[in-house]
């Protein structure tokens, strides 16, 4: 324990004070200025004392005098050390408010995992209260050592790698700690900078020339190109080290409104400012060193990916404006026609009476529970849509008024703030206006009696609509008009919707840019959601809704998920949530929110999903053919094509816009028959990926730098990707194309459906793709389980199933299968699951059962095909007995080797084949 210790503090007295180079490269970290830096002038600059004018820009004043100085020697905790900070000057402040005195604490976890807290010892200060998983213990022979200035020095701290030296974090700048803003700066290894959400990226890797700033605040703001805050809060980014792919990530375990901002100090180091307006310095740091490690150790602490339900991974439809049951029976009929895969049946808002949860409108959707039973029939699931907030017509709205009885709804933080007109009965509860024609209260959901409540209104609209999943929506928590004289949906003759009283909570001295972005309607940090000045509570500690904000959508997740679980005791709950927060993924499948159809958000999709799943949620997906606008039939294709490979492949749009399911259009639908189908063959493979995504914790959609991370040009590839490590997607994103560049990484690329070899990597290639075409390869090395494909899940022919043998150079190959009975919750316990590894070496494939015989019985293997054959087999033995020669096909063109046999999975394999190999 004591070398532990030993090893961790380092403290590395660092220079007092910067040289003149020092300070003139750090004149790069801006002061930033609550109305933007467009503001930027000297006389503008001359109004913080913690900022100076020098060669025409405003920055932080040096460290020395802006920061903190260290004030004591270090101590050791046990666990790690920590050290006292005192502010350097007093006089020197952005806003005001400096905490004089901070401990910085540095926690060892695992080996791979280091918590660093920058905190205010005196005067307890938020922190996210919602618990991680941490260690007992610290584990031994950490990775890292953690570096801070000695002893009357100004403050800095590092991070370091112990087995190359590389420096993860170098504290830049001084540190500002006031009670509404905090600001760190830190240098970077390189700018291979990745994650941070939820954002509208256009690229994958972020930018650093010019500086790029984005806010991080859950917030209801459709998707655009713009550098914009979004539904979710995930403060958590990667950056790769080295050449040799060496990752660590970071995540900033922080709920408050905040800003991050990239961009290159004066001698190009590239540099990242963190800044968030309340809580505390709360960094977690993963080691990896691997982009796949750092998956699995993230989600270690905060929440492994929920299994997906075998159901959930077929193709989803919805739209919004049906408007009537007869519209999703016309959907679904086309679907029917058009010889279209579908596995769930979605209903947004339309369906409800008057816009009000747990109802249905008894006029259109008034043989709803026929619907939902003819969907049933047709082994087709139901998703229902609910929203947090609901109407407080109390007399006749029974949800609201039990509700009521169990104290359930957000409040305002003090009385006064209850505007004198409010409306009878509603208490100190804070009143917004959402969807519903009245007035709405918003529940608590950090509160325990609101969870049981809210299981109690699942359970008894389970008794009359009986839905399969439950979508929730408008959980940032969304508010319309907030701050406006007239919600734009309000009917004219109503009084104005919520306005937030001016206070430090809701007119923060710092607001972040979020007030400057997106639909900023009125500039205030409350826009689009309900007051920050409102009031929340666990049961046992209170919380402003300025600091709990971002934990609104987590909170509702995981209240419908344990509700669900109750409604369907043995099933695994199928969770929709468009706001998400580090956890959510325990729980969640998400969406990418209100896109557009537009070609450039197509293309964003693909790195919403590799950001997600960075943040732990690999059910995720875009809406296809976009929510908003029309698509034109190319669009729609080419969506459909790539949508067909999201975890979550939905298709949905909005109120008003034409129809857009895919069997509106014949070519549509055809293109979409047979890219679903494709998909619906490779489930297996997907629901495999998402056991070891839940379980070994590795991702299910990969950008190519998690598996090639030493291949620079992999880096940058953001309009490609892996499912698993195996099969790679390519889709054309790009109007009017007819053909793409692919870039293939390194070892050998099959086409995945005419099983030729394409390419042989690294290298880049113009591959054809005309309309009807997706370019998906295989890599050599995988093995990829499938099933004889069905119009849906549930009638995938259970008893027959395949795989498909890409080797590589080496002719070796590996693979495994997962399987369960797709929804009976926890079967991914041995018992319950079915699991063997597949390995192909040369001419021989095993199959070896590791655990769930049973579960596998019933099944049975029945085609193998081995792609790259060299030539045609002489013979072939199955288990040791030879087979007949009508048992295989070769075909010379393509050189693929097909097997027939009929073996149950439940038994273990071995297929040997005998070939003439003279003259190859
Ligand atoms: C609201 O929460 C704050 C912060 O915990 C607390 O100081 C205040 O007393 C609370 N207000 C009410 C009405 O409970
Ligand atoms: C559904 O109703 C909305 C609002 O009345 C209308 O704008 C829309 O065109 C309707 N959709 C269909 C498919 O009829
Ligand atoms: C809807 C709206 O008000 N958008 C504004 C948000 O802020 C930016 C920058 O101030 C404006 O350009 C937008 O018009």
């Amino acid at each position: 324990m004591v070398r532990v210790v030993a090893q961790v503090i380092l403290a590395v007295a660092l220079t007092g004070s910067l040289s003149l180079g020092q300070q003139t490269k750090l004149q790069a970290i801006e002061c930033p200025f609550p109305e933007g830096q467009d503001v930027a002038s000297e006389a503008k600059c001359a109004e913080y004392t913690a900022c100076e004018w020098t060669d025409g820009r405003c920055h932080m004043v040096s460290n020395d005098v802006g920061g903190y100085v260290v004030d004591g020697e270090a101590q050791d905790t046990g666990r790690g050390f920590k050290v006292n900070l005192k502010k350097a000057d007093a006089s020197k402040t952005m806003f005001g408010a400096d905490v004089a005195d901070l401990v910085f604490e540095v926690i060892q976890h695992e080996n791979y995992h280091v918590q660093i807290k920058i905190y205010d010892p005196v005067n307890a200060r938020y922190e996210v209260p919602l618990p991680l998983n941490l260690p007992a213990e610290a584990e031994a022979d950490p990775l890292y050592s953690v570096s801070v200035s000695g002893n009357g020095e100004p403050f800095h701290f590092s991070v370091n790698r112990n087995t190359n030296g590389n420096t993860l974090f170098r504290s830049e700048g001084p540190l500002t700690f006031e009670d509404q803003f905090i600001q760190l700066h830190t240098g970077l290894m390189s700018s291979y900078l990745y994650g941070f959400g939820e954002n509208t990226h256009t690229s994958f890797r972020q930018v650093f020339e010019p500086r790029t700033t984005f806010p991080i605040f859950a917030r209801d703001q459709p998707v655009g190109t713009e550098p914009m805050n979004e539904y979710g809060h995930h403060p958590y980014y990667m950056v790769m080290e080295d050449d040799f792919g060496n990752s660590h990530s970071v995540l900033l375990h922080n709920s408050n409104a905040m800003e991050y901002s990239t961009f290159l100090l004066d001698d190009g180091t590239p540099t990242l400012t963190l800044r968030t307006i309340g809580g505390i310095i709360d960094l977690h740091f993963f080691l990896g060193p691997d982009p796949e490690d750092l998956n699995l150790q993230y989600t270690n602490m905060a929440g492994t990916p929920a299994m997906p339900t075998y159901w959930s991974l077929g193709f989803h439809l919805s739209r919004w404006g049906y408007n009537s049951t007869d519209g999703v029976r016309a959907a679904r009929e086309r679907m029917k026609v058009m010889g279209i895969p579908q596995d769930v049946q979605t209903c947004d808002i339309d369906y409800m009476d008057r816009q009000r949860d747990f109802t249905y409108d008894p006029v259109s959707w008034g043989d709803m529970p026929d619907l939902i039973n003819e969907l049933h029939n047709d082994n087709i699931k139901v998703t229902l849509i609910l929203d947090p907030a609901l109407v407080i017509d109390f007399d006749n709205y029974a949800p609201a008024a039990r509700g009521k009885d169990s104290d359930v709804f957000i409040k305002w933080s003090d009385p006064s703030f209850v505007p004198s007109d409010q409306e009878a009965g509603t208490d100190d509860y804070m009143v917004g206006y959402v969807w519903p024609d009245t007035k709405t209260i918003f529940p608590d959901f950090l509160k325990p009696e609101t969870a049981t409540w809210w299981t109690n209104e699942l359970k008894l609209f389970h008794d009359a609509l009986q839905y399969d999943a439950i979508w929730i929506d408008m959980n940032e928590p969304a508010n319309f008009g907030t701050n406006l004289d007239k919600p734009w949906n309000w009917p004219e003759e109503r009084t104005p919707g919520v306005k937030c009283p001016e206070n430090k909570w809701d007119s923060p001295p710092y607001p972040t840019m979020m007030i400057r972005v997106g639909d900023n309607q009125s500039k205030k940090i409350s826009d689009h959601t309900i007051c920050m000045s409102g009031n929340q509570t666990d049961g046992t500690k209170t919380y402003l809704h300025y600091d709990v904000h971002s934990l609104y959508g987590l909170t509702e997740t995981i209240a419908t998920f344990n509700g669900l679980t109750e409604v369907f005791p043995k099933k695994r709950p199928v969770v929709l949530s468009r706001s998400t927060f580090p956890g959510s993924g325990k729980y969640a499948v998400h969406w990418l929110g209100d896109n557009a159809a537009d070609w450039t958000q197509m293309h964003m999709s693909i790195i919403g999903m590799f950001d997600f799943n960075m943040f732990g949620l690999p059910m995720v997906g875009a809406d296809v053919c976009g929510f908003f606008n029309e698509p034109d039939l190319e669009m729609c294709a080419r969506w459909m094509q790539l949508g067909a490979f999201y975890p979550f492949s939905r298709n949905y749009n909005t109120m008003g816009t034409a129809d857009q399911d895919p069997g509106v259009w014949p070519e549509v639908g055809e293109i979409s028959r047979e890219v679903l189908t494709l998909r619906y063959k490779y489930l297996p493979f997907l629901y495999t990926s998402s056991h070891h995504a839940h379980n070994a914790r590795e991702l299910v959609i990969r950008p190519l730098l998690n598996e090639f991370p030493a291949d620079l040009l992999a880096r940058d590839v953001d309009d490609q990707f892996l499912w698993g490590s195996g099969l790679m997607v390519a889709p054309v994103i790009t109007q009017g194309a007819t053909s793409r560049d692919v870039y293939f990484p390194q070892g050998l690329w099959y086409d995945l459906v005419y099983a030729k070899l394409v390419a042989t990597g690294p290298t880049t290639q113009t591959v054809s793709a005309p309309l009807e075409i997706i370019p998906v390869f295989v890599r050599g090395g995988s093995i990829l389980p499938y099933q004889v494909p069905a119009l849906n899940t549930v009638e995938s022919p259970q008893e027959s199933s395949g795989c498909t043998v890409a080797p590589d150079e080496l002719m070796i190959a590996q693979g495994q299968i997962f399987w369960d009975d797709g929804e009976r919750c926890c079967s991914t316990a041995m018992s319950q699951s079915y699991m063997s590894r597949l390995a192909y070496y040369q001419d021989e494939l095993t199959m070896s059962v590791k655990h769930g015989q049973d579960v596998g019985i019933g099944i049975n293997l029945e085609t193998i095909d081995i792609l790259g054959f060299p030539k045609d087999a002489q013979s072939i033995s199955v288990n040791g007995a030879e087979i007949p020669s009508s048992g295989w096909r070769y075909d010379r063109d393509a050189r693929l080797l097909s097997i027939y046999i009929s073996v149950p999975l439940a038994d273990d394999l071995n297929v040997k084949i005998y070939y003439d190999n003279d003259g190859l």
